[in-house]
């Protein structure tokens, strides 16, 4: 009979991996974890209930249309976060600037949040994958203080931790502290996260890329040429677009996602802070690599909240040959 694992118990056996906690990663992760079953039932309902879907009729500062459920998980994780001593503020794809949290007892808390609050939003009225994206850092503000822009432009590898929750046939969490990646299952039955893919491994190489081809005509001809590459040896072309089901396919079956520079997006459409950043993060403990088509997405220094980069990540050798392309060109 497997033993089963419940999230709680592998991070308090773990709690060692996460430095300066005293059980605060712990309840900082069972918070998220919450909201995002909170949101994932609402989310579940989609299809029943006509006012949960569609857009909200506001417009984020990514100038993109914000679906009701885009809000209604902000504002879950903000509300889930706010009620963690621990977490003095926190950064979201959905708000313009951070929050730091006013309350002396969170002041005085040593942690921020940074998120995707729900992933790929747009797919939900057609019953496609969504996720939430964090990263949580230390603060390096004063502790008694609000919390300040520095607290959330840092570089996750230094000491931060990372993850996604994915909502599909099943709800999965995945995290790392920098020690490994571990996936765990919500099992409906008894309401709790069961650790169901220990040590998750990025395989070196894929036969999956997923890129939205629909911008063939303003990419690189680096890009042009992987694609073209890609159609030769028959590779298989998955592009669900939410970013975090994408991803979370790649890294269990091999391939690559990519978001390079569009004549939409310059700078590529996917966020540093709470998109790339977090998965990069996941993809490197894993195994895999996650890079600009320069640098390693882990080695740029934030300077914006929401600043966007490229993004290539997933299985090491594929995005190591498309870094190879693009430094030829
Ligand atoms: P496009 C969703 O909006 C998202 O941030 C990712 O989840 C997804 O991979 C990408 O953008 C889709 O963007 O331009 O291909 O529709």
């Amino acid at each position: 009979m497997k033993k089963i694992i419940t999230l709680n118990e592998f991070i308090t056996a773990k709690q060692a991996d996460f430095p300066y906690a005293k059980g605060e990663l712990s309840r900082i992760l069972s918070a998220l974890r919450l909201a995002a079953k909170i949101v994932n039932r609402e989310v579940g309902k989609a299809g029943l209930l006509e006012d949960i879907i569609g857009a909200a009729g506001t417009v984020n500062i990514q100038d993109e249309e914000q679906q009701k459920l885009d809000v209604y998980a902000d504002e879950q994780f903000i509300a889930a976060m706010l009620a963690q001593e621990e977490i003095c503020g926190i950064g979201s794809e959905e708000n313009d600037d951070y929050i730091a949290f006013e309350s002396e007892a969170a002041k005085n808390g040593s942690y921020i949040v940074l998120m995707d609050p729900l992933d790929g939003s747009s797919n939900i009225d057609v019953n496609v994958s969504i996720g939430t994206i964090f990263s949580i850092y230390r603060r390096v503000s004063p502790v008694g203080q609000l919390a300040t822009m520095d607290d959330f432009l840092q570089q996750v590898k230094k000491q931060g931790a990372a993850g996604y929750v994915i909502s599909e046939s099943s709800t999965m969490l995945v995290y790392s502290t920098g020690k490994g990646v571990n996936g765990f299952t919500l099992d409906p039955s008894i309401g709790v996260c069961v650790l169901s893919h220990p040590n998750m491994k990025f395989p070196e190489d894929g036969k999956i890329y997923s890129i939205n081809e629909g911008n063939y005509n303003s990419f690189s001809p680096a890009i042009k040429k992987y694609i073209e590459k890609c159609k030769e040896e028959s590779y298989s072309a998955r592009y669900i677009g939410s970013l975090v089901a994408d991803f979370h396919r790649n890294m269990i079956k091999g391939g690559i996602y990519l978001y390079p520079a569009t004549a939409k997006n310059p700078n590529g459409k996917l966020r540093l802070l709470y998109e790339n950043n977090p998965l990069a993060f996941i993809a490197e403990q894993a195994g895999g690599k996650a890079s600009d088509g320069k640098q390693s997405i882990l080695d740029i220094e934030p300077t914006e909240l929401h600043q966007r980069t490229p993004l290539f990540i997933g299985s090491k050798k594929m995005v190591e040959e498309i870094e190879e392309l693009l430094n030829n060109q």
